[in-house]
């Protein structure tokens, strides 16, 4: 299966529309058409979505599992810092591999935003980047499923 999930969490659906000094102005449509191409270029399928709830986060993830998806990138935004139910879920599909990307340098914002559970879980984590990170989450996801054959 070349098919990967870009999975987004809580309040990111309001991204270029509040906080533009943290988040930049770009919108969550404008990072799909950036995954999308950054995809096509991989040759990789994609499925974007966001939600506000933690366990819809989870059940995508059984989703993903159930059918055989590539792998996951996932921005899981403030459920990073609270979801042990994220973490046991990355776990509970293993080996499929998982990137956590943040848009912002979470490590130079307040110490609460600096502890991520769901870390335990993935294969690799970026933040800084602003919404590239996205593309080169994606990048790196594809040389881990070629890498797998
Ligand atoms: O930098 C990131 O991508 C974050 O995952 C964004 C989360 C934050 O809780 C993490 O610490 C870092 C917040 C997402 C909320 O997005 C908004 C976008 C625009 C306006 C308000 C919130």
């Amino acid at each position: 299966m070349n098919k990967i999930f870009v999975l987004n969490g809580p309040n990111l659906n309001l991204l270029g529309i509040r906080e533009p000094h943290i988040y930049g102005h770009t919108t969550l449509k404008d990072v799909e058409n950036l995954c999308a191409k950054t995809c096509k270029d991989h040759g990789l399928e994609m499925d974007f979505r966001q939600t506000n709830h933690e366990g819809v986060l989870v059940d995508w993830f059984h989703e993903a599992r159930e059918k055989k998806i590539a792998g996951i990138v996932i921005n899981p935004a403030a459920y990073t810092m609270t979801s042990v139910a994220l973490l046991d879920a990355t776990k509970s599909i293993s080996p499929l591999p998982v990137i956590e990307i943040h848009i912002s340098h979470v490590h130079q914002r307040e110490e609460f935003r600096q502890k991520s559970w769901i870390s335990y879980g993935v294969k690799a984590t970026l933040c800084g980047f602003g919404i590239h990170g996205y593309a080169l989450a994606i990048a790196g996801l594809a040389e881990m499923t070629k890498a797998k054959g």
